[in-house]
């Protein structure tokens, strides 16, 4: 493969050319678009991450039944295949769209764009982007969202946020999830949230249970605070191009 002169490499070395830079400058623009159409019209957007299984839909479910009657919420939600996450929380009494991947293991925010099209944002105070289940490419995509969440789950170990530091350096909130599981696995909590404070010195964390319903008060009570605060935002940039 070829590269320009003043990127050769010593005899020895390969590095392969990296086209995912292009791509994701072209993501950004999209997000940008994005970030101003939701700050135009008040939504505040979160995007949710985590390894598959940690309990991201269930949260959403949870968060559904919590503040559905309080707020105006949807989520979009992120899948290789198959509409099941969506069919979940619709059960839980809220809109849901899937985007169906097709083998993309990440979100991009031209699909987020694309799902506008079918899910009216119009008057939402709240809009959930669940991720693919992915601790790696995840990190790399800006959706446009206000803020980014990651669930750590005590069944994957204490130990993931320095083995994929990029999603938690670019999370506002990580969240501990299946606490209820905590007395029967080695996982210390201590020890996530002193890795993830080292990625990232700005963290917060939340150590929450879906099965029991611990802190989910607090969960639900640092949405709400975000929302209020976005409800108060001077806009800035009206200008809309998505
Ligand atoms: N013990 C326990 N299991 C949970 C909790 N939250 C989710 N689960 C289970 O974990 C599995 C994966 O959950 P799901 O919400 O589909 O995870 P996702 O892939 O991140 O969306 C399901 O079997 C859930 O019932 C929790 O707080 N405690
Ligand atoms: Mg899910």
């Amino acid at each position: 493969m070829a590269f320009a002169k003043s990127n050769r490499l010593p005899v020895g070395a390969i590095q392969c050319d990296n086209t995912t830079l292009s791509l994701l400058k072209a993501n950004d623009f999209v997000a940008k678009g994005i970030r101003d159409k939701m700050s135009a019209q008040k939504t505040l957007v979160v995007n949710i991450t985590s390894s598959a299984g940690s309990g991201k839909t269930t949260l959403m479910q949870e968060t559904a039944r919590r503040l559905k009657e309080k707020i105006n919420m949807a989520v979009l939600v992120g899948d290789l295949e198959t509409e099941r996450d969506a069919i979940r929380i619709r059960e839980a009494g809220i809109p849901s769209l899937q985007i169906v991947t097709n083998g993309v293991c990440h979100l991009e925010a031209q699909m987020v764009l694309q799902a506008f099209e079918h899910l009216d944002t119009s008057g939402l105070d709240l809009l959930f982007i669940e991720n693919v289940g992915n601790l790696v490419c995840p990190a790399a995509f800006d959706l446009g969202e206000d803020y980014r969440v990651t669930l750590l789950a005590s069944t994957e170990g204490d130990d993931k946020p320095k083995k994929y530091p990029r999603m938690f350096l670019t999370s506002e909130l990580m969240l501990i999830s299946k606490a209820d599981l905590l007395p029967y696995i080695p996982f210390k909590v201590e020890n996530a949230i002193e890795d993830a404070r080292a990625v990232n010195p700005e963290i917060e964390t939340i150590t929450i249970s879906s099965t029991t319903g611990e802190g989910l008060e607090a969960w639900c009570d640092w949405l709400l605070e975000r929302i209020a605060a976005k409800k108060a935002e001077t806009v800035e940039s009206t200008a809309t191009y998505v």
